[in-house]
């Protein structure tokens, strides 16, 4: 069975991670592929390299490699380097990048340099993690660059200028410098409007027998790779069942800051806005028991209710199951 799966960062990429392993656990299911459309949006330059936490992270975890404790970045790493640069007043010195994380970025940068796309590039990094072996693809949502920023409110106004003046911040100087604390009064795709799908993006959407969107942030991770031209056309479009796991459970995200994001499109919280936000494609919707009684959602969406803490492998093994399933049960449901 081919599955795709549109993702960000650490909670898509831990998802997964259960997906293929309930796959590998199900003999009806073991020789499936799952072809991973990956949020190239928090990309961002340092030190002169090409750094993709989205992609990096779906990497590392499937490929065995990740941080467990952070979910991100490598395990096992430590960071010589990073004390070089910071020794050389070398900026900027907030985002924690590891010795081994950055021999990822050189050979990126490098492969970059001479040419390769990013999907060549991803694939040739992934290549290293065996994660072809293990029936995975993973996809950038495009091979131009595109990067999400956020505008915020300048500092203190000044007489001058009573409103104080907006600025724009990287994605990721606001999700770590500023801890997302700083209100974000928009976010921004710049370079989206040059971007097109990455080759084999749509054509996986397309071609999928089932499309599952993991929990993964729905604003700058999800939103962004829906941002991409077509991609939410192909999902419209796509006789697959596209089935979502909610990233919120009673209202809050598992980790990261997605309520925060959500409150800066003027969205709630809450697991019925999110399936709101991707009302036009969605067949099927995975909540938490804590957010029964299942009231508010689209009539014709298939909503259930289950755990979905991912507390340990086995239990995201189970709650990627209970995705795929559903989705199989709205395939069999003839069409209405
Ligand atoms: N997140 C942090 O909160 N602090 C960091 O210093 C940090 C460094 C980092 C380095 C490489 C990488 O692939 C991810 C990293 N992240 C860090 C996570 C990253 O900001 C987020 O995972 C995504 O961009 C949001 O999904």
């Amino acid at each position: 069975m081919r599955i795709t799966a549109l993702t960000g960062g650490v909670g898509g990429a831990r998802f997964l991670r259960g997906l293929r392993a309930h796959l590998d656990r199900t003999p009806t299911l073991s020789d499936s592929t799952i072809t991973v459309i990956g949020n190239t949006g928090d990309d961002i330059n340092l030190f002169g390299l090409r750094v993709c936490p989205d992609l990096d992270t779906v990497m590392y975890t499937l490929g065995g490699a990740i941080d467990e404790e952070q979910g991100w970045g490598r395990a096992d790493e430590t960071h010589a380097v990073q004390g070089e640069l910071a020794a050389y007043g070398a900026q900027p010195q907030w985002f924690g990048l590891g010795d081994r994380d950055f021999g990822t970025h050189i050979a990126r940068s490098q492969w970059l340099g001479q040419g390769l796309s990013l999907s060549e590039v991803t694939a040739r990094l992934c290549a290293r993690w065996g994660l072809p072996d293990r029936g995975v693809r993973l996809l950038p949502m495009s091979d131009s660059p595109v990067e999400t920023h956020v505008i915020i409110d300048g500092e203190s106004p000044s007489p001058q200028s009573p409103q104080s003046p907006q600025r724009a911040v990287h994605f990721q100087e606001w999700w770590v410098r500023m801890h997302a604390a700083v209100p974000a009064q928009k976010f921004v795709a710049v370079g989206m409007d040059r971007a097109a799908a990455a080759p084999g993006v749509l054509d996986a959407i397309r071609e999928a027998d089932i499309i599952i969107v993991p929990p993964s942030n729905p604003v700058v991770s999800i939103g962004i790779i829906l941002g991409v031209p077509g991609v939410r056309d192909a999902l419209r479009g796509s006789a697959a069942p596209v089935v979502g796991v909610s990233p919120l459970i009673s209202g809050a995200p598992v980790r990261g800051h997605a309520d925060a994001c959500l409150s800066a499109i003027g969205v709630e919280s809450t697991t019925q806005a999110v399936a709101g936000l991707y009302a036009d494609f969605l067949d099927g919707w995975l909540i938490d028991n804590a957010d029964t009684p299942v009231v508010g959602f689209a009539p014709r969406l298939e909503v259930q209710a289950r755990l979905l803490w991912m507390h340990d492998l086995e239990t995201t093994a189970d709650i990627a199951g209970a995705a795929v399933d559903l989705a199989l049960k709205l395939r069999r449901t003839p069409p209405v």
